[in-house]
């Protein structure tokens, strides 16, 4: 497997030798400052490359953009309204842009309005680590008395609305503020964060859209992107829905293995992929991973290595990042089950037997609680997570692990 490290760009307080220090064999980024549905040039991809290729002394790094997460789905081509194919093209061209320059690996969401989404984003661990947390009480609380989303309520069971009135009953002004800001700030990766306003805007452009319908724009989307990724040789992969099910009242459609199956089927071509998040996923207790790394493995071109804990059951529920082994995620399993399809790639002769994955997110601890770093993306506990990982790696593919 390929160790890679995120790395948000020049503006990352992580530099280029953090992440040779860290061992990594290869960087994932991504042009931010682009906004989403414009063309990514050639010259702006290549100066990214020269960033990631330049140690700090101004030498060579031997670092290689190995993964674009992500080159974003916009608003427009989701619900295909206004420029929508005016973007298609300009992601068919941005899709052979970065082929000419070598890079073949792109991850993307189609999570509407909403990327990742937290309540708290530096809860308290016992051991005063700080992690990201999803709190349904909260997320009603804001969803039906800050946000004042109509039919809010209906969204959840009454045990839940009655909790969050209460929750929202002993908030402060300041407090209530810090939930929404929270909730809609647009975390490390997301295309944008919204006001309240905006957001309202945002979700009532998605009144009457539906799930099926939005898997059936996904569906398009497809249709027209991956013939020519697979013509340029890039391999596209979808993240998953975080957390895995609806929001606000938005369709969601990536958060489940039949989910997946229906998007390998929609075009069958090994362009059409996945990205495969066990954080995002392992919310919920019906997906099973090293499973669908055994059904789907074929198809995973870029795998998040990420691990959660449960509070609470059913749909919805709340959880907390954990430490990369701890938590629901079985990652031992996981990744005997990647290299399992890596085995089986090199069989078939595959040239992309080596899958990328990162350590995905992190707690925060020692340096990281002194410093300001980017919500879950803290170096030393990434460091953490990629070590833990890097050792099971190294356990089984030595050669006197004894194999069952
Ligand atoms: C969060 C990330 C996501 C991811 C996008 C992929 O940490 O995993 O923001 O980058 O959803 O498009």
């Amino acid at each position: 497997m390929k160790q890679t490290w995120r790395w948000f760009g020049p503006e990352d307080s992580v530099s280029i030798n953090d992440m040779r220090q860290a061992g990594v064999q290869g960087v994932v980024s991504s042009l931010h400052h682009i906004p989403t549905g414009d063309l990514w040039s050639v010259n702006e991809i290549e100066e990214r490359q020269q960033c990631i290729a330049t140690a700090t002394n101004g030498g060579h790094s031997g670092l290689t953009w190995e993964v674009v997460e992500s080159l974003p789905v916009s608003e427009h081509i989701k619900r295909q309204s206004g420029p929508w194919r005016e973007h298609i093209a300009h992601y068919q061209q941005s899709l052979r842009h970065l082929a000419h320059c070598g890079v073949q690996v792109v991850c993307y969401n189609f999570m509407p309005v909403l990327d990742w989404t937290r309540t708290n984003l530096s809860y308290e661990l016992p051991d005063g680590a700080r992690c990201m947390r999803y709190d349904v009480v909260d997320f009603a609380a804001f969803d039906i008395h800050v946000l004042q989303r109509a039919l809010a309520a209906s969204d959840y069971p009454e045990e839940i609305v009655s909790h969050a009135a209460d929750r929202f009953s002993r908030m402060d002004s300041a407090a209530a503020d810090a939930l929404a800001q929270n909730v809609v700030c647009g975390l490390p990766g997301a295309a944008q964060g919204y006001s309240l306003d905006q957001l309202r805007e945002q979700l009532a452009l998605y009144d009457g859209i539906s799930a099926d319908r939005l898997r059936r724009n996904q569906q398009e989307f497809l249709e027209l992107v991956i013939p020519v990724a697979e013509a340029a040789g890039v391999r596209l992969c979808c993240h998953p829905d975080d957390p895995p099910f609806s929001l606000l009242g938005l369709p969601r459609v990536m958060s489940t293995e039949e989910d997946y199956r229906l998007l390998i089927n929609a075009v069958d071509s090994p362009a059409n992929g996945i990205t495969l998040c066990t954080g995002s996923l392992g919310v919920r207790a019906d997906n099973d991973l090293p499973g669908m790394v055994g059904r789907l493995g074929n198809r995973i071109h870029f795998v998040h290595l990420r691990n959660i804990q449960r509070e609470s059951a059913g749909y919805r529920l709340s959880f907390h990042e954990s430490a990369h082994l701890e938590g629901a995620t079985d990652m031992v399993a996981v990744i005997a089950a990647l290299l399992a399809e890596e085995q089986r790639r090199k069989d078939a002769g595959r040239a992309d037997s080596a899958i990328p994955f990162r350590p995905d997110h992190g707690l925060e601890i020692l340096t990281d609680l002194e410093q300001e770093t980017q919500p879950g993306y803290p170096a030393i506990g990434r460091l953490r997570g990629l070590a833990e990982l890097r050792g099971i790696i190294t356990a089984l593919t030595h050669s006197r692990t004894v194999h069952a």
